[in-house]
């Protein structure tokens, strides 16, 4: 869901389109916990931006192909508060689902991955809460990403909150494998054929040498890579 998406759910919620069972009786409420989460991925999306804009602008090498927020939708909070156990309360969910804004950076190459990671996590108002390297360790059906929690402060009219924030930072050659994985496992749901699993674990390795290749190949144009 894009930020354009976010506001228009958000105005949903708050106009009290039905909402999943718990939270009909504080769409209010609810909408301004949305809004706080929504404000949040405004905050890491400023950020990046500015990297990107800042690195072209002194001719550097943009490390920033694409960022794509979202916000959860309600039904997919419920879901995943239900599959963890976590009560349906906006403070259970606030302690325990980190995950309600997200965003998604696609980079160039693998090593963009982790330089966009420092140079965010750098900074004295994010902190890192929590870092998942699937790169360097893909899981056992072959994705791979960066996954960071991170904290920003939102300063609202009466009051500073700090709103935590999943950043997936990916290559555009994982991210064209996990847009086709999330597809297929979407569409086979529960489960995926053994040997269709098998082949997308297979592509999974190719998409990964591609990186590799690519990576070298610039670094040969290019030479050693200076952000
Ligand atoms: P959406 O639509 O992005 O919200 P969780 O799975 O959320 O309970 P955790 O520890 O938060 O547990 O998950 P993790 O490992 O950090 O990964 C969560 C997100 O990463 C997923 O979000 C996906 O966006 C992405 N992801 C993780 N594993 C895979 C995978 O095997 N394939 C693909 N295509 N994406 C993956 P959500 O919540 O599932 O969906």
């Amino acid at each position: 869901m894009t930020t354009e998406d976010a506001d228009r759910e958000i105005t949903r919620w708050a106009s009290g389109h039905p909402l999943p069972e718990p939270f009909r009786d504080i769409s209010e409420e609810l909408s301004h916990f949305l809004l706080v989460y929504k404000f949040g991925l405004a905050e890491i999306g400023t950020k990046i931006s500015i990297l990107a804009e800042e690195l072209t602008h002194r001719g550097r090498h943009n490390p920033i192909e694409h960022v794509s927020p979202r916000l959860k939708t309600t039904s997919s909070i419920t879901t995943k508060a239900q599959r963890i156990g976590c009560p349906l309360t906006l403070d259970d969910l606030r302690k325990r689902i980190r995950d309600i804004a997200g965003i998604r950076i696609v980079c160039s190459f693998v090593s963009d991955v982790y330089t966009v990671a420092d140079m965010l996590t750098r900074q004295p108002d994010v902190t890192l809460l929590q870092t998942k390297d699937y790169v360097a360790k893909p899981k056992p059906n072959g994705y791979r990403s960066l996954h960071l929690i991170v904290e920003v402060p939102v300063f609202l009219s009466e009051r500073v909150v700090h709103v935590p924030v999943e950043v997936q930072l990916r290559t555009a050659a994982m991210d064209f494998w996990a847009s086709l994985e999330h597809k297929i496992h979407y569409k086979y749901d529960p489960a995926v054929p053994g040997a269709l699993r098998e082949e997308l674990a297979a592509a999974a390795e190719d998409a990964a040498r591609l990186d590799r290749r690519m990576e070298r190949l610039h670094r040969e144009i290019h030479g050693p890579r200076r952000v």
